[in-house]
């Protein structure tokens, strides 16, 4: 029985992060964003986010090349791994699969999920941005291990962002897709209780945590009300 239970944990634990896939956090889902972070060192920026609660950290440079997205991503694992923290980056898969990130993070412009899947193999986080009900059953549908809803809430952060969507789009997503959904777009302190009071697993920021002036402050000021509000 004992071999039996060893020869289970190995299969269902990742050896990288020491995680069982599909048991992630997505509580307090950290994006970076490197111009609005008043030129603090991005790893600096993660550090604090860290220290005041964030479950997940994503990498997110648009205007990064991909030698400074290796770099970065390199230092973000690092740290990460050593924090128990789960990590993804946006859109690339090669630099996911270069850095060992935990998953790779795709827009509906990116590469559909099957095919992201088969680059990367087994055991990697899959997540999709979406914006509808249509688009969050057709992500399930592909294989996503989890679903960005968005953006909820007006957003300046994002350059070619649409229309706020509303709680009430979370709600619907909420009743009808079974995977993890992480609500995006504008969260603040003042209205993340009510994404996750309409059953979002979790609430996904970037200027809320990145730009404010004390960032393990407002990091953890988020997680509370979203521990609090929980179901
Ligand atoms: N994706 P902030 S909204 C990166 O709707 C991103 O898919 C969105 O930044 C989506 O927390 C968004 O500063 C920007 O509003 C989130």
């Amino acid at each position: 029985v004992y071999a039996l239970e060893q020869e289970m944990a190995g299969r269902l634990v990742r050896p990288d992060t020491g995680k069982v896939p599909g048991r992630v956090d997505y509580s307090l889902y950290v994006i970076t964003g490197d111009k609005f972070s008043r030129g603090r060192p991005l790893v600096e920026v993660v550090r604090a986010a860290i220290e005041g609660g964030a479950t997940v950290i994503q990498l997110r440079e648009k205007d990064f090349t991909a030698r400074q997205l290796v770099d970065a991503g390199h230092q973000l694992r690092r740290l990460t791994r050593e924090k128990g923290v789960t990590f993804i980056v946006n859109d690339r898969v090669d630099i996911a699969l270069a850095v060992e990130a935990d998953g790779v993070h795709l827009g509906q412009d990116d590469l559909p999920v099957g095919m992201a899947r088969k680059i990367l193999g087994p055991g990697k986080i899959i997540g999709v941005s979406t914006h509808s009900i249509e688009q969050a059953l057709e992500a399930q549908r592909q294989g996503a291990d989890y679903i960005g809803v968005g953006p909820v809430f007006e957003t300046r952060t994002k350059d070619d962002v649409q229309a706020p969507v509303g709680v009430d789009l979370v709600r619907q997503v909420a009743s009808v897709v079974s995977i993890p959904k992480v609500a995006i777009g504008g969260i603040k302190a003042y209205n993340v209780e009510e994404v996750i009071a309409a059953g979002a697993d979790g609430a996904a920021v970037i200027t809320a945590v990145v730009a404010a002036e004390d960032i393990s402050g407002a990091a953890r000021e988020l997680r509370s009300r979203i521990d609090r509000t929980r179901r």
